[in-house]
């Protein structure tokens, strides 16, 4: 038996099904261990999106995806994809090959000192330099890359080390763990500040979509019936139906809910963490912040809670529900902006217009995707419009990155979701250049003959930048860029291709994309010039008659 079986092994007790990446060189004695396994070796056509799709399997299941790539390029392919889940709080493996180390024959051709290049990118990062310290190694990588807060773990396994001579050792077990509760006098203390505010309000943050917490926040919320708004990547914490959903904060302030943010004279914020972009800016004189969390909140500029309860969320909730339940005659003070809200970010969602307008997209996403169907985001303007418009009722079913915001992320993620989830619908909502980043993995998704709808919004632009440009006065230059024909470009891999060529086309042409199975790109064109109307001039104008009142 070799170090690599013994990997191989350890990977399989974790019950690791399958790995993503590219392999080297360095890395063949692992390839030739996982070919007698049970793990199934999936290539990519970047290490980039190997790590995205594992990242993805972590955030939805909750168990740490694994990727591979060998030393040098490939395992600086790979640091994207770590960072992406270390800010998005995602467990995940990587494993890289290098050199070996006992002896250095090819001297320092493709050595680059990879693990000092994870370090900050991820929660543990080592390398393997020897045989017997595999089991417990890989074991404790898992421990670390699941335990609150989650996030990626990088191990290096040089080549030398790989192919040495290994003694049978058996994998390590996993032990269960039981993480603390909140302790019952912050219990009392955070419910007393509940029971004594006026106008309470809740905020899921990214914590709050953690897989197997869903259940227990919703029985919270249904518990003591306070409204509740979801900062972008808490969005779906929730089960739907509550009649409690206030808005999701896709910007840091005066959108429509801060309405309810800034009346708010209590915010019980869980799960929040600060690596999103503000869902509200705290300051002197606004409300107060109770945070509850797995993990102390971190104190920045505009987030300082007072209070706090730390501990497992799903009790700790349901022990803070049993000191409120009934006894929140003021529960819903804020309940009564919850139409004017919803009206207002509803509008322009049947619009006939072409090309259509950010909202009528996402409206008609949200019809042709049933209940549980998954949308998976790249990062773009849209992002920003789904964050806001898109309603969602089961937990993780609105999948965006608010925290790297890195594009590129948007098809891998929806290909993690597709494997993950075959009988559901998945679509991967990507900008022109969000998905050309990543587009050549439609050879990926085509092998694993995954039934995938892709919808590109074309405005042969970096929208966002573009919008932001015009919006702090630069004059609109160096944005724009030309486009392959998709359509085309989707039949070059053997997949179909839609142009969208009305507005009343899109919901059909998406659900003709469904119904036909396989992967399907359906291209739309987008009218951006909804962000200045909406996202600037009326919010800013709404904001003034507030003002004024
Ligand atoms: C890897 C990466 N590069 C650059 C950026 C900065 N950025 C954010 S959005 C954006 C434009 C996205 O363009 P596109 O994908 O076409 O979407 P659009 O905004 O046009 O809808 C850029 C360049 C980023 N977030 N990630
Ligand atoms: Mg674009």
């Amino acid at each position: 038996m070799k170090a690599a079986d013994l990997l191989v092994a350890a990977l399989e007790n974790e019950g690791v099904k399958q790995i993503f990446g590219v392999p080297g060189e360095e890395n063949l004695d692992v390839v030739e261990a996982l070919r007698r396994s049970t793990i199934k070796l999936v290539v990519t056509r970047h290490e980039q999106a190997a790590a995205f799709m594992a990242a993805t399997h972590g955030r939805l299941i909750g168990k740490p995806g694994v990727c591979l790539s060998t030393l040098g390029p490939g395992a600086l392919n790979l640091t994207t994809g770590a960072a992406y889940a270390l800010l998005g709080g995602m467990p995940m493996i990587m494993i890289t090959g290098q050199k070996g180390v006992l002896s250095r024959k090819q001297a320092r051709f493709q050595v680059v000192d990879i693990v000092a290049t994870m370090t900050p990118l991820t929660k543990m990062a080592h390398q393997i330099v020897s045989p017997a310290t595999i089991p417990a190694m890989v074991r404790e990588a898992f421990r670390v890359a699941q335990q609150e807060r989650p996030g990626p773990v990088h191990l290096e396994l040089p080549e030398d080390v790989a192919a040495e001579e290994a003694p049978a050792i058996s994998p390590v077990p996993a032990h269960p763990i039981a993480l603390p509760i909140a302790p019952p006098a912050a219990l009392d203390r955070a419910a007393q500040l509940i029971l004594e505010a006026e106008r309470p309000l809740v905020m899921l943050g990214a914590a709050a979509s953690r897989p197997l917490l869903a259940e227990a926040l919703s029985d919270f919320v249904r518990r003591v019936q306070i409204p509740f708004f979801n900062t972008q990547m808490g969005k779906g914490a929730v089960s739907g139906g509550s009649g409690l959903y206030m808005g999701t904060a896709a910007l840091s302030e005066r959108d429509y809910v801060h309405r309810a943010i800034d009346r708010a004279d209590l915010i019980i914020s869980i799960g929040h963490d600060t690596v999103e972009k503000p869902p509200f800016l705290m300051g002197r004189g606004g409300p107060k912040v109770l945070h509850v969390g797995y993990l102390p909140a971190t104190v920045e500029e505009v987030y300082f809670p007072h209070a706090e309860l730390i501990g497992d969320v799903g009790p700790t909730l349901a022990l803070l529900a049993d000191r409120l339940e009934g006894q929140l005659p003021r529960a819903n003070a804020l309940l009564p902006l919850r139409e004017q809200i919803l009206a207002h970010i509803g509008e322009r969602a049947t619009e006939s217009r072409f090309p259509p307008t950010p909202q009528r997209i996402v409206h008609d996403v949200r019809q042709v995707m049933p209940e549980d169907g998954i949308v998976c985001l790249d990062n773009g303007m849209y992002k920003i419009w789904f964050a806001r418009n898109y309603r969602t009722h089961v937990a993780n079913t609105l999948l965006l990155d608010n925290a790297l915001a890195t594009m590129g992320a948007g098809l891998p993620s929806a290909m993690m979701a597709a494997m993950l989830y075959p009988a559901r619908r998945v679509l991967a909502v990507c900008g022109d250049g969000g998905f050309m980043m990543n587009s050549q993995e439609l050879e990926t998704a085509a092998r694993l003959r995954l039934n995938l709808v892709v919808l590109i919004l074309q405005d042969n632009a970096y929208g966002m930048i573009r919008w932001k440009q015009a919006v702090d006065g630069f004059a609109d230059f160096g944005m724009t860029f030309g486009n392959p024909d998709f359509v085309a470009y989707a039949e070059s891999y053997g997949l179909r291709g839609t142009r969208v060529e009305s507005a009343e086309d899109l919901a059909p042409a998406l659900e003709a994309a469904f119904a036909g199975g396989g992967v399907h790109l359906v291209v739309v064109p987008v009218d951006y010039s909804e962000n200045i109307r909406v996202l600037v001039d009326e919010l800013r104008a709404q904001a003034k008659r507030d003002e004024e009142k």
